[in-house]
């Protein structure tokens, strides 16, 4: 894909301002150095990847979703290479650069631990026969202002959920990804407080908004989008959809998630998608539509949790947003 001078703009927008230009510099060489050495280690199957087409990931049928909204989603090429997954660097184009023949997705298993009945690890291949897919069309919207709409593969979080039982002590849930150096040249990035950690309350992880994705465009997801599954909380941040899940933990008190670690003042617990609450370095009030065929992506109106207002809202009265960002 073009690296289109728009794009360019807004890339490393959740890190600017909290680091030195010379830190991020030196941060990247130690990636690409990393990634070298990977390299160096197996030819042919540590060798960076060159984007691939839809048609080269398995198929994954889904049933179209009650929750989609209407509207055309950016094409493949562009939700599969223009990514943030800071485990694989830090440009939009390191993830589906590095990810590809390095996150090795099977075998896969998911912790579930913590206040439930039922703990338990499932296997990757078990979860995607938990619940019927459904293909949610949503749109994607990263703090940094941009979005884009894609379709997702998935089902609701709350079919897990309910399967193991969570007991009434239970308030939230945390879900960690993959941390594996070996695999993982962005580890090497110390700014960053590692484990990539996220967390929702227990209500939102049970709204049915709250999609368990494992693919995408009819498709198992490509590893750079968070293969071989992540979370589609489609009301809130980006940084709050989580990739490559391994663990999900309930618990009772708030957990601290990376960015709340990293950035407390930046990046809230809640991160509900909101107009009126900038963030502290740019305004929310509108965001830059990517995927268009305009030479410079047209801007939109930020809406209200995403657009979801009417079906989010009520978990939220009473609560003052600008306080519980
Ligand atoms: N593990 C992990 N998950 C992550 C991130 C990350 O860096 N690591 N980035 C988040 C951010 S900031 C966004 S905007 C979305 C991007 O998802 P996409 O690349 O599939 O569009 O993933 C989120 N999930
Ligand atoms: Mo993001």
């Amino acid at each position: 894909m073009a690296r289109s001078d728009a794009k360019r703009l807004i890339r490393g927008d959740h890190l600017s301002g909290q680091i030195t230009p010379e830190s991020v510099a030196h941060s990247r060489r130690a990636i690409v150095l990393a990634g070298a050495a990977l390299a160096a280690a197996g030819p042919g199957l540590l060798q960076a990847s060159t984007p691939k087409p839809a048609s080269a990931y398995a198929p994954l049928a889904a049933k179209p979703s009650r929750y989609s909204i209407l509207e055309r989603p950016v094409p493949f090429e562009e939700a599969s290479t223009y990514n943030n997954f800071y485990e694989f660097g830090l440009e939009k184009e390191d993830p589906a650069y590095w990810a590809p023949g390095r996150l090795k997705i099977a075998p896969w298993k998911v912790t579930v631990e913590g206040l439930v009945a039922r703990p338990r690890e499932f296997d990757i291949d078990e979860l995607r026969k938990l619940a019927p897919m459904e293909e949610r069309i949503t749109r994607l919207r990263c703090v940094e202002g941009w979005s884009m709409v894609i379709p997702w593969v998935g089902y609701s979080l709350s079919e897990l959920i309910r399967r193991v039982q969570p007991l009434g002590s239970a308030k939230f849930i945390e879900f960690t990804t993959l941390a594996d150096p070996k695999q993982m040249p962005g580890l090497s990035y110390r700014a960053l407080r590692w484990p990539y950690r996220e967390g929702l309350r227990m209500d939102e992880a049970q709204h049915p908004l709250s999609l368990l994705a494992f693919g995408m465009y009819g498709v198992m997801l490509p590893e750079q989008n968070g293969a071989p599954l992540r979370l589609m909380v489609p009301w809130k941040y980006g940084f709050k959809s989580s990739k490559s899940i391994v663990k999900i933990r309930f618990v009772e008190a708030q957990p601290p998630t990376l960015w709340t670690l990293t950035a407390p003042k930046e990046y809230g617990f809640y991160a509900n998608v909101n107009p009126e609450v900038a963030h502290p370095r740019w305004s929310q009030a509108t965001e830059r539509v990517l995927g268009t065929d305009a030479l410079f992506a047209p801007r939109r109106k930020t809406e209200l949790f995403n657009g979801y207002a009417d079906l989010v809202a009520p978990m939220y009265a009473g609560m003052d947003l600008k306080t519980f960002y």
